[in-house]
Formats: C-alpha cells, structure tokens, sequence
C-alpha cells in the first residue's frame, strides 16, 4: 500500500505571512516565535493535531456513508494501511508544524483477533511512530484508548454490568497509558464514550460510579508504576452517545474525583462543544475548572448552537477564544496541557488540503484571540473592574469575615448598628462587553 507523500498539494510548511499575506495558506495571525508575556507562541498554543479526525473518519453521517474516499481506507493489508496512514499524519504534522499530536490505540493501529493482537500492533505502530518523531519536531500531547466503538462496549466500559468487559478495557488502558509513556506523551485522557445509561430500568448508579472510581484509581496507580509523569485527564461530557454521561461537566466531575480520591492526580481536558451541550459556555468550564484547581487541557472545537450534538467543527470565534484564553493566561497558562483539534472537517470538504485549511484558519483564530487576551491582561483591562468590584473584600471587616472571626450574631449586630446602610453598585456588564470588543 503506498499513499503518495503527494496526497496535499501544499508541499513546503506553511509560514507566517503577516496580516496582509497574499496567499491563502499563511499564517495571519499565529508567529510562532513571537514571544508573549515571555514565552514563544507556539509554547503558549501549544497546539495538537488529532489522529481520530483528521485521518480516521471518512466523511459519513447518519444518513450516507463515506464522502472522503482516503487512500488509505482501501485495502486488506490493515497494517500497511495503518503505516500508510501514519505517513500522511506527519506530513500533515510537518506542513502545519505543530507542536503536538494526539490518537486513540485504535485510531492508530487495527485491533486484531484478541487483546493481545491489538496490543502488538499498537506497539508495533508505536516503534513506527518512535522513528518519525525522532526525525521531526512533533511531541505526543496526549493518548487514550478507545473504549466506546466496539461492540463489547455497548454497554460501558468500566461501567459495563460485566466485570470481564471492566477487565477488558483494564489491558486496552494499561497498553495505551504504556505507550503514550513510551512516546513522551504529557498526559493520558480518559473520555468516557460509554461510561453512562440510556434508561434507569437497567442501571445501578450507584454501582457504576463506584465501578468507574475503581477504574479511575487502577489508572492513576498505574501510572506511578510506570513513573508516568504527566497528569490523567478526564474529559467531561453531557451526553452522546449514552443519553447521560456520568461526567457530565467540570461542577459533576469535581464532585467525582473528590468523593474517589482522586483530586491529586487527575486533572480535566475540557471541550467546547461538550460545554455548549451541558448548557454551559466554555469560559465558564474554564473558569469553574480553574477555580476548582482541575484545570489540564483543552479539546478546541466548536459546536453550533442550534443542534444539541457534538458537531465538533474547527473553532474560529475569535471573541469567544480570547475570553477563554484570557482565563487561561490569567492563570499561567497551560503547563502540561495544550489545544487538541478534536475537530474535524465538514462532510463536504473532499478536498486533501481542506483539513489544512481548516487547521491553518483555526490556529490563527486562536493565535489572533490569544493576542487580544494578552493585550487585555496587559490592561487589565478585566481584572482590573474585577478587583475593584471585590474590593471590600480585601478590607480589615471582609478579611475578617472570611477568616472565622466574625459569629452570625456580630454580623447582625453590625448590621443593625444606626447609620448602616450598604447600597448596591453597578455590575456594568454593557461597558465590560464594550471594553472587550475594543480588544477582538
Ligand atoms: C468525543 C470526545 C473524544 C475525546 C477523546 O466526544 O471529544 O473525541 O476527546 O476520546
Ligand atoms: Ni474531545
Ligand atoms: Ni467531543
């Protein structure tokens, strides 16, 4: 099976062109050298291609089948179609020059017959994938293991009512975890695909968040093991595939991860689109999960506001990134986390270099956004109206408050106290919305 290193018709890596740059595939916005706030760009985005996308779906929905006809979905050889794909995998990495990339086991290598089949193949691609990394820039941002497509997982992995099917996806974690910690990679991601109910009629809640605890906590052991490094991420979700996900969003996973334990090691990888799904915005997961101190890493997407399921399209909302990075900068930025393209290109975009375009479009979005961010908090141009908004807070009485030396009884007292008389004050939201736009 040989795919012709041909398949894009852009061969040299796409460059950075400034705002004004003439041809359509340049970088408008995203310098990657440019430092800002002391780091590079590329050290801030810290941007990832993802295998399951880009390379693994061919274009169907649930009304047609395959639209994008890739080479390397046709064959038998299912190891060389593999090969063949990781071939255009990091060309599309070397064409971007991204940082990082990301994959499930199976995106990368064919499950065979039994566990131990899929394990060496996974392995085998992995010895593929040592080889080219060594040769190119990109890192492993993180791995995962798919424990959602195959039918044993109809009913749930770790939550499956059949301990041999928890079992089951025990070996497909151990080897994935392994291999993401051979190759480098900065965190593991557990999504839990199945990891719900359709209907309460044959559910034991109770049971199955005990049993994903367990599962959690085998992972999180494992990975000290093995000396891994890097944080277990859990990725929230509402709902699809089952009709309820356990990790609903970041507010049910914290409450999951602290009632197992496990707040120390696991961290959340957090989605637009899944955020839209809960009802939620994705600054306001990204500011829950950042209070909370879950925070780990972002799957940029976007969803669309007026379909209720994950559409997973390539973000381009520039006002609504540099809210999000603004948060994330405020912070610190990321650490071991980083923006994973869990998106994917439309059912009609046939074209080979339409999955470079997408990207290329989606990384200046972000690039663009990250700047206005930066601009504001140089500003503080938020912060600033946030802390004065809190100020009393900071105050002799306030800190006093917080700090337990104030009963119930010396509050009411005060309060009933002649001449005390608090009187609200402005939110000033239609001027805070003006303020940003200066900035996007
Ligand atoms: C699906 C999830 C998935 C995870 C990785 O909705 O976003 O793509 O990111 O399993
Ligand atoms: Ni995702
Ligand atoms: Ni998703």
């Amino acid at each position: 099976m040989n795919v012709s290193p041909k398949f894009f018709g852009a061969s040299a890596p796409v460059a950075y062109g400034g705002k004004d740059a003439k041809s359509p595939l340049a970088f408008r916005w995203y310098d990657k050298d440019r430092v800002v706030r002391g780091r590079r760009l590329e050290d801030h985005l810290r941007f990832a291609v993802c295998y399951w996308h880009s390379f693994c779906w061919p274009g169907g929905d649930p009304f047609g089948g395959e639209t994008f006809l890739r080479p390397w979905h046709r064959g038998t050889d299912m190891m060389a179609l593999a090969r063949a794909k990781a071939d255009i995998a990091f060309e599309l990495f070397r064409l971007l020059d991204v940082p990082f990339f990301t994959f499930h086991d199976v995106d990368v290598a064919p499950e065979g017959a039994s566990l131990a089949e899929s394990v060496a193949n996974l392995n085998a691609i992995a010895d593929l994938f040592e080889q080219k990394m060594a040769s190119s820039k990109v890192r492993l941002l993180w791995g995962t293991a798919n424990l959602f497509t195959h039918r044993r997982y109809m009913a749930g992995a770790a939550t499956n009512p059949d301990p041999d099917i928890f079992t089951y996806a025990a070996g497909q974690v151990r080897a994935a975890l392994e291999v993401t910690h051979r190759l480098g990679g900065q965190n593991y991601v557990l999504w839990g695909g199945r990891e719900g109910y359709e209907t309460l009629l044959n559910t034991d809640i109770k049971r199955e968040l005990d049993q994903l605890g367990r599962f959690v906590s085998l992972v999180v052991e494992h990975k000290h093991k093995i000396g891994f490094k890097g944080p277990i991420l859990i990725e929230p979700k509402p709902k699809e595939p089952t009709k309820h996900q356990y990790d609903f969003d970041v507010a049910t996973c914290y409450g999951f991860l602290q009632r197992y334990d496990l707040l120390k090691d696991v961290k959340l990888n957090i989605e637009q689109n899944h955020a839209i799904l809960a009802g939620h915005s994705f600054q306001h997961e990204i500011a829950l999960a950042q209070a909370l101190g879950v925070f780990g890493s972002l799957d940029i997407n976007r969803g669309d506001d007026l379909l209720g399921w994950d559409t997973d399209q390539f973000a381009m909302n520039v006002p609504e990134l540099a809210l999000a990075f603004h948060d994330i900068l405020k912070a610190g930025g990321f650490t071991t986390g980083g923006l994973n393209f869990d998106a994917k290109i439309r059912r009609q975009s046939i074209d080979p270099d339409d999955l470079i375009h997408a990207h290329v479009g989606s990384m200046d979005a972000c690039a663009r956004a990250f700047l206005a961010a930066a601009d504001m908090l140089d500003a503080e141009a938020l912060t600033m109206p946030i802390a004065e908004r809190y100020a009393g807070w900071a105050d002799a009485e306030g800190r006093a408050i917080l700090a337990g030396q104030r009963s119930l009884a010396d509050l009411a007292n005060r309060a009933l106290a002649p001449g005390f008389d608090p009187q609200p004050r402005s939110g000033r939201q239609e001027y805070l919305e003006s303020l940003v736009n200066r900035y996007v």
